[in-house]
C-alpha cells in the first residue's frame, strides 16, 4: 500500500517535471522566433498592413489600437517559417507601454529581424516630421546598441493618393530633423558633463546626421495598402526572414 502510493507520487512527480520542461520549451521557442515589428504614428496604417500580411484581408472598420496585436504564425512565403509579427499602436502616450519596453528587452531586440516604420506620406508635414523624428531618436537609440543594429523599413504609405509627397522629400526632411536632435542631445550632453569620448553615438557625435551612418540598413519604400502595392515592402521582409 505503502509502495503504491510511492510510485502514483513519483509517477505525478514525473509528470510535472515533465509539463513544466514542455511549457518552459515552448515558452522559450517562441522568444527565439524571429520577430517583425510594425510601429509608426497613429493612422498611418499599420494594423491594415497587419491584417494583410497575415490573412490577405483588411478590417471592414479600422479603429486605432488600443493595444498590440501580436501573432506567432506569420508566413511571408509559404515556404519560410512562422515568424513572430506585432502590430504596436502609434498613440504617443502608448508607446512607452508597449513599443519602448519591448525594446528594452534584450531577448526580443536579438530576435527582431527588422522594424517597420510606416508613416503616412499625405500627412507628412513639419510637425509629422518632427514627431517621426523624435519616436525614430528613441527607437534607434535602442536598436543600434546591436552591434549590427536592427534593419529598418521607413514605408511610405499611402501612395495612393496624389498628395503623397515623393519619397526623396520625406528622407530630407527626416535626415535634417534628426540632425536638429543630435545637436541638441549634444548640447544637453556638454551642458550636464564634459563630453564622454567613450559615448560616440550618432546622436552624441559631432558629425552631422545621415542614414548611411548607422548600423542597421535604413531604406525608404512607398507603397498602399489599400490598393495591395505591399510587394517591395514583403520582399524587404522576405530577405530578412531568409538570412
Ligand atoms: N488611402 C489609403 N488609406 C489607407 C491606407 N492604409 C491605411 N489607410 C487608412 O488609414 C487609416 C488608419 O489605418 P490603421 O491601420 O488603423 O492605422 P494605425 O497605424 O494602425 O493607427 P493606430 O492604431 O492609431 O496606431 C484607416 O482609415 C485606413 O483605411 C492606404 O494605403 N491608402
Ligand atoms: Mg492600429
Amino acid at each position: 500500500m505503502v509502495e503504491n502510493s510511492f510510485l502514483i507520487s513519483l509517477a505525478v512527480a514525473i509528470l510535472v517535471i515533465l509539463a513544466s520542461f514542455l511549457i518552459f520549451h515552448k515558452i522559450q521557442s517562441k522568444h527565439q522566433l524571429h520577430s517583425f515589428l510594425i510601429v509608426g504614428p497613429s493612422g498611418s496604417g499599420k494594423t491594415l498592413l497587419f491584417h494583410y500580411l497575415t490573412n490577405r484581408k483588411l478590417p471592414v472598420h479600422s479603429v486605432t489600437s488600443i493595444e498590440p496585436n501580436d501573432t506567432y504564425n506569420f508566413k511571408i512565403q509559404e515556404h519560410l517559417n512562422e515568424m513572430r509579427l506585432v502590430d504596436y499602436p502609434g498613440h504617443n502616450k502608448l508607446l512607452q507601454l508597449y513599443l519602448y519596453t519591448d525594446l528594452n528587452n534584450p531577448d526580443l531586440l536579438k530576435s527582431c529581424k527588422g522594424l517597420i516604420y510606416m508613416i503616412d506620406s499625405v500627412a507628412f508635414t513639419q510637425e509629422y516630421c518632427e514627431l517621426v523624428a523624435q519616436q525614430l531618436f528613441q527607437i534607434l537609440n535602442r536598436t543600434e546598441t546591436l552591434p549590427n543594429g536592427v534593419d529598418i523599413l521607413l514605408a511610405c504609405n499611402k501612395n495612393d493618393l496624389f498628395m503623397a509627397k515623393p519619397i526623396f522629400q520625406i528622407k530630407e526632411m527626416l535626415e535634417k530633423e534628426l540632425d536638429n536632435l543630435r545637436q541638441i542631445n549634444l548640447k544637453n550632453l556638454s551642458a550636464v558633463s564634459e563630453k564622454d569620448n567613450d559615448n560616440d553615438s550618432f546622436f552624441s557625435s559631432d558629425r552631422t546626421f545621415s542614414f548611411d551612418q548607422l548600423e542597421g540598413n535604413f531604406d525608404f519604400v512607398g507603397g498602399n495598402i489599400i490598393k495591395g502595392n505591399t510587394d517591395k515592402w514583403e520582399c524587404w521582409i522576405a530577405e530578412r526572414a531568409v538570412n
